[in-house]
């Protein structure tokens, strides 16, 4: 270290400690931005899952992956021999060889089978996404252009809209393009049912780690799933191109306790009072107040 200070300037050493520091400070930003499952810069691979379907679906793919990878790795070894062994030096007088009854049935055969065998998993994991196991909630995802909104047909028919936060109204730690006024909010470990519908063009509601996607049709209620694992920042957008906008409708949610569930549930009834029971009804009441009738 002294030989070390020795060699360097004060100047380079307190350089060498600021990048240090950059380094340490960024790598502590990503990782918490981390906890938010969205996109992440450079990244490789889908966003960590949330759900158990997400589960499901990370695992299919990296058995896929096993599955291309040794089809990929048996055809390059074929290649690679027969540009070894059959080149113009090696194999001056090429056989003339057209037909191979055995091999031609083979090479049929066996990627029928590689078929079947992927699809067996795969018909099985829609099932498994297709059907809601006993819902516990509903919530109904109506898309627009160019905003979601969301009901709770549960409770009292709480609703509201989710706008896109615009860059220049972006508050320090929000996301551009993925951040929304107001989140659908959810409580965690609860079957969820999700209806989607359209009253415009379609959309679809995108979801990447619940691993959900379903279309918003005009007159179609679409039926999907989550159960969320633990509490968090979910981001997603629509991804069925729906017009100039498309780009600027995501989706947030954020997953809760059951308990701060039900906190949030009391305050929302409050500040969506308006939505809810016919917009005009309650303003009238509550001007009615405030004039002191
Ligand atoms: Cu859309």
């Amino acid at each position: 270290m002294v030989r070390l200070t020795g060699l360097l300037t004060r100047k380079q050493v307190a350089r060498a400690l600021i990048a240090l520091a950059v380094v340490l400070v960024a790598t502590g930003a990503l990782a918490t931005i981390a906890w938010a499952e969205a996109p992440q810069m450079w990244q490789l691979g889908m966003q960590p899952p949330a759900t158990s379907v997400k589960d499901r679906l990370n695992a299919f793919h990296n058995e896929l992956l096993v599955i291309i990878f040794l089809i990929a790795a048996f055809v390059m070894a074929l290649l690679l021999y027969v540009i070894v062994r059959f080149n113009h030096r090696r194999n001056p007088v090429p056989s003339h060889t057209s037909h191979n009854t055995v091999i031609e049935i083979l090479w049929t055969i066996v990627p029928v089978l590689i078929l079947v065998i992927i699809a067996i998993p795969s018909f099985k994991l829609m099932y498994y996404m297709d059907r809601v196991p006993n819902p516990e909630m509903t919530i109904k995802v109506t898309g627009h252009q160019w905003y979601w909104s969301y009901e709770y047909p549960d409770q009292k028919g709480l609703a509201f809209d989710s706008n896109i936060i615009q860059d220049a109204d972006l508050k320090p730690g929000q996301l551009r393009l993925l951040d929304v006024d107001n989140p659908l909010v959810v409580p965690i470990h609860t079957n969820v049912r999700v209806l989607v519908t359209s009253t415009d063009v379609i959309h679809s509601w995108f979801i990447p780690s619940f691993g959900v996607q379903e279309y918003a049709i005009v007159g179609r209620l679409n039926e999907s799933w989550f159960n969320v694992d633990h509490e968090g920042t979910y981001y997603g957008e629509c991804n069925q191109i729906c017009g100039v906008n498309h780009a600027f409708m995501p989706i947030k949610i954020v997953a809760l306790s059951k308990e701060a569930f039900q906190h949030w549930l009391i305050d929302a009834g409050k500040k969506f009072a308006r939505n809810q029971n016919g917009s005009d009804k309650v303003r009238v009441a509550a001007a009615s107040a405030a004039a002191g009738n």
